[in-house]
């Protein structure tokens, strides 16, 4: 038996990467192929494979270190090398060999989607077939995601769907601007290079692709041998991203995929596994892998890792606690969970016209985020109104004062600001239940997530520190948080960290509704449409401006005197907001 040391391979860049997850430990056995570490760029994420069988005997970094290309990351004790000893191979070439091959810098080819010959269409616009692009030669690679829809416009870059092999998880960026015509694949499908994903119109250039060309032509092979991946990354200009993606794993029962690498241009890869707040899931393709072969659905699991990032360790937990726990658990995407009869699929067609309209990735994860906030919180709801008249005078007379400072005053900073308060006074609202059942988690900041409705669905960014900010700062926050939310520009902080929501439909309508608790949160405020009513005050009716609102809270945490006080003391802070300054 001989000792080696395994480092890392050849990343293609020179840049420092971080190590987010260590998957082995002393005394383990592994295979080449089993992944030993993970690391993340800004840009991608990756689990490194081993390249030999053998035992580790030491792991020599730690997560959150910082690795480049030949650091040192396992001694491993391996059976070949003690068989053959002469073939052991220096340190930095075992890093690279064949099996953990990575692209080159150097490599050329734009992996991103590729495009076929472009078909005109009227109006100076040509059809164009987009592909898979070269994936190092792996087949029946999966789609696990299809990020776009007909009609919706892109822009080059943009990713269009997301393909997953055992070890990695990339988006398929779009090749061109364009709008989508035409949509060729589904979820499930196993796809390989030049596989048709969809048809793009684009504005016709005055130099299309050679007609003929296939889309398989049009991405030259982008595979780097490893041994010359080294001097070509070294001389080569640095591409956008400083990733390659890399599955240098053998077929496998899932994928199938062939024993050569998969390997993607590193400046047109974005990892599934990255943030992002319209998946709303942070986590590695081994990860996903684990959660689909046990059926768990990823957006119900709490991340432990880095930056939330879900490891396999929560998967597990997430399993135990079901089963442990098996009424607690809700529905899974479509499913009835709690053992609820299903809500059969009827045939509407059969009473007239209909159409199937593809739910986006957000409407879905809300969707389930409100089965299981609904079926796992006891509900009540209050309902009270503010005499907002004073309100409405003050901030009718700021108005130009407001227009000045560019910010738009609304009531809903009051609101946000008078709930800070009343959380300081109230703070068993600002709690969070511990899924123990046996203790509850006092939260000593206060921040207010806002729900905005955006064309594709339902997000809460959240302002931070609400109680220390003045209403200027809140209006201006609230619309530069919308406006993002709008143009899905939301980043994973701007809506983590909520103490308690406010859902307004105000600039709506209504007077009253049920809103649901946003879980881990134990209350949110539904705010309904202001208006003049007669009141009875000084034995006369007088008018005055009411704003009706309605406060959800989780029975659990919360009870009702508690509901009733938090509502009375809301009603006093806006009907008199020089009590906001005591
Ligand atoms: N009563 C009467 N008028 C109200 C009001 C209320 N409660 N709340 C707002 N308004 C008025 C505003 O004053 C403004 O009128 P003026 O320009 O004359 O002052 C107008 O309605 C439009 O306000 P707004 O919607 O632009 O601004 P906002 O600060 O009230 O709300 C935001 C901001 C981001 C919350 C909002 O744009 C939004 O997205 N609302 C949708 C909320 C939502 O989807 N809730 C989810 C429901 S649960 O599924």
């Amino acid at each position: 038996m001989a000792a080696e040391t395994f480092n890392v391979p050849d990343l293609g860049t020179d840049d420092s990467v971080e190590v987010i997850e260590v998957l082995v430990k002393p005394g383990d056995i592994i295979k080449p192929n089993d992944s030993v570490v993970v690391l993340e760029s800004d840009k991608a994420a990756m689990e490194i494979p081993a390249t030999q069988a053998g035992v580790v005997k030491e792991v020599l970094v730690k997560v959150g270190a910082q690795v480049k290309t030949g650091t040192p990351l396992l001694v491993i004790e391996s059976a070949t090398v003690a068989a053959a000893p002469a073939a052991a191979p220096a340190p930095a070439k075992a890093a690279a060999p064949a099996a953990a091959k990575v692209e080159a810098a150097a490599a050329p080819a734009p992996a991103e989607a590729v495009a076929a010959a472009p078909v005109p269409a009227a109006g100076g616009k040509s059809v164009e077939t987009i592909a898979v692009p070269d994936l190092g030669g792996a087949t029946d690679v999966e789609v696990i995601d299809i990020l776009v829809k007909v009609g919706d416009t892109v822009k080059k870059e943009q990713g269009l769907v997301t393909l997953e092999t055992d070890k990695a998880a990339m988006e398929v960026p779009s090749p061109k601007a364009g709008k989508i015509v035409a949509i060729k694949i589904k979820l499930g499908d196993k796809v390989a290079q030049g596989s048709v994903i969809l048809d793009l119109e684009t504005e016709a250039t005055s130099a299309p692709a050679a007609a003929g060309a296939t889309a398989a032509k049009a991405a030259p092979p982008v595979v780097a041998d490893s041994s010359a991946s080294t001097s070509a990354a070294a001389s080569a200009p640095k591409p956008a991203a400083t990733f390659a993606l890399v599955d240098g794993g053998p077929p496998t029962p899932t994928t199938g995929a062939p024993s050569g690498s998969v390997t993607l241009a590193p400046a047109s890869v974005a990892v599934a596994a990255a943030p992002n707040p319209s998946a709303d899931i942070y986590a590695g393709p081994a990860v996903r892998m684990l959660a689909r072969q046990l059926g768990v659905d990823l957006s119900l699991v709490s991340g432990s890792g880095g930056k939330g990032r879900i490891v396999k360790e929560d998967v597990q937990a997430f399993v135990k606690s079901r089963l442990q726990n098996p009424v607690a658990a809700p529905a899974a995407a479509g499913g009835s969970g709690l053992g609820l009869p299903v809500i059969a699929d009827i045939d509407f067609s059969k009473f007239g016209a209909i159409e199937e309209i593809e739910m986006t990735k957000l409407h879905r994860v809300t969707a389930l985020n409100m089965t299981k906030n609904w079926l796992n919180v006891p509900h009540v709801t209050q309902f009270d109104e503010a005499d907002i008249t004073d309100l409405e005078s003050f901030r009718t007379e700021q108005k130009a004062l407001a227009d000045k400072k560019g910010v738009k005053l609304t009531p809903l900073p009051f609101i946000i600001k008078a709930c800070a308060k009343a959380l300081a006074e109230h703070p068993q609202f600002n709690v969070s239940l511990h899924s123990s059942g046996t203790k509850l988690i006092q939260k000593k900041y206060v921040n207010i997530g806002v729900a905005v409705a955006t064309p594709a669905g339902l997000m809460v960014p959240v302002v931070k520190n609400a109680d220390q900010k003045s209403i200027w700062q809140i209006s201006k926050e609230i619309a530069e948080l919308s406006a993002k939310a709008k143009d899905r520009k939301l980043a994973r902080e701007d809506m983590e960290g909520a103490c308690f929501t406010i859902s307004s439909l105000g600039n709506i309508g209504g007077s009253g509704f049920t809103p649901i608790v946003n879980a881990p949160e134990v209350a949110i405020l539904g705010v309904s449409k202001a208006s003049i009513k007669p009141v009875w005050k000084n034995n006369q009716f007088v008018p005055r401006t009411m704003l009706p609102f309605s406060l959800s809270y989780d029975h659990r945490a919360v009870n009702g005197v508690d509901g009733g006080m938090f509502c009375t003391y809301l009603a006093a802070l806006l009907s008199d907001i020089r009590l906001m300054m005591l």
